[in-house]
């Protein structure tokens, strides 16, 4: 959604974050959440990383979802140059499978917090939807859509398990 002043920034540390991250930006899309979508490294480009922090709440962002792989430091030096509220994805390393990731972002010290969600796709999406809860309290109109996309999901679980499914 290319919206001039996007609600929700997504970042992420490598072009290669971008399969698992681009959940997070399709589940905003579906609940008409504008967002946009910045590759900012903590380790490669230090100062993108200074600049988007320091001025996100300036920019008119109310949330950043940030998704690192490895030793994901992304996340929780973003968390510590802005107020605004900060959900981070670990993305599922090659060597490690995530587990470094979700170590990396989880274990903040107390007085700088990031709310850290599942390693991968469901970390993502279930970024997008907190996302959407925290924009949801002061906005009634994405408080139904969020209701309406709950009910979906859970008309479209069946009852029985299939063969055919
Ligand atoms: C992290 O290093 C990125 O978030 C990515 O998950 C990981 C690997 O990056 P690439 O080497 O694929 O660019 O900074």
């Amino acid at each position: 959604m290319g919206e001039a002043n996007p609600q929700v920034a997504i970042i992420m540390g490598s072009q290669s974050d971008w399969p698992t991250m681009k959940h997070a930006a399709d589940t905003l899309e579906a609940l008409g959440v504008s967002h946009e979508a910045r590759i900012v490294s903590a380790h490669r480009t230090p100062q993108r990383l200074y600049d988007f922090a320091t001025g996100a709440r300036e920019a008119g962002f109310k949330v950043v979802i940030a998704g690192a792989g490895g030793a994901a430091h992304l996340p929780g030096m973003t968390a510590s140059m802005t107020p605004l509220p900060v959900f981070g994805v670990p993305i599922e390393s090659r060597t490690l499978k995530g587990e470094d990731s979700l170590l990396s972002i989880v274990q903040m010290p107390a007085g700088i917090p990031v709310g850290t969600l599942a390693i991968g796709r469901a970390g993502a999406v279930n970024a997008a939807l907190l996302a959407a809860a925290v924009l949801a309290l002061t906005d009634s109109a994405l408080a139904e859509r969020l209701d309406a996309w709950r009910r979906r999901q859970s008309e479209s679980v069946a009852e029985h398990p299939s063969d055919d499914a």
